[in-house]
C-alpha cells in the first residue's frame, strides 16, 4: 500500500512539473514496477564455499509468521548438491533417521513426520526456496541437508521465538 501511495504522489509531482515546467520534461513516465508482496521475511543461506556447511548455524522467526527460506548454493564442486530440509524437532535421533533414510529416497527426501519443510535439492550455482507459515509454538528446530553424506556435518537450527 505505502508504494502504491509512493507511485501515485511521484505521478502528481511529474505530471504538476511538466505542466508548469516547459523545460526539458522528457522524464514524464512513471515506472510501474509490479508489486510484489513484502509481508513475509526472506532470509537467505549459502554453503561455506564447497564445504559441507551452512554458512549460518541458526536462523530466528517470529511464531506463526511467514517464511521464504532461500538457499543459494554457491558451491562450484558438482558434488556439492544441497538442499535444506527443517525438521519439527531438534532431536539427533530424528535428524539420523531422516539423513540415513533420504540415502535411498527419490530426490534424497524420504516422507518422515518429522519433516517440517525442504527446499528442492539445489545443483552448484542454483538457487532454491520453500515458503511456509512458522510454527505458532516457540521452539527449536533442526534443519540438515540431506543430499547422501551431509547431514552429519550440514546442520542447524531454526529458531522460533
Ligand atoms: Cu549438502
Amino acid at each position: 500500500m505505502k508504494i502504491l501511495i509512493t507511485l501515485a504522489l511521484t505521478l502528481v509531482v511529474v505530471l504538476t512539473l511538466g505542466a508548469c515546467g516547459g523545460g526539458n520534461t522528457s522524464e514524464t513516465t512513471a515506472e510501474a514496477e509490479p508489486s510484489v508482496p513484502t509481508d513475509g521475511l526472506e532470509i537467505t543461506i549459502r554453503p561455506v564455499g564447497n564445504e559441507m556447511k551452512y554458512d549460518a548455524d541458526s536462523l530466528m522467526v517470529s511464531a506463526g509468521s511467514e517464511v521464504t527460506l532461500i538457499f543459494e548454493n554457491i558451491a562450484t564442486l558438482p558434488t556439492m548438491i544441497h538442499n535444506i530440509v527443517v525438521l519439527t524437532t531438534n532431536e539427533d535421533e530424528d535428524a539420523n533417521r531422516v539423513g540415513m533414510a533420504a540415502l535411498t529416497a527419490p530426490e534424497f527426501l524420504p516422507e518422515d513426520d518429522a519433516i517440517f519443510v525442504a527446499t528442492p535439492m539445489a545443483q552448484p550455482g542454483e538457487t532454491v526456496r520453500v515458503s511456509f507459515t512458522a510454527p505458532t509454538t516457540p521452539g527449536t528446530h533442526r534443519y540438515i541437508c540431506t543430499y547422501p553424506g551431509h547431514y552429519a556435518l550440514m546442520q542447524g537450527v531454526l529458531i522460533v521465538s
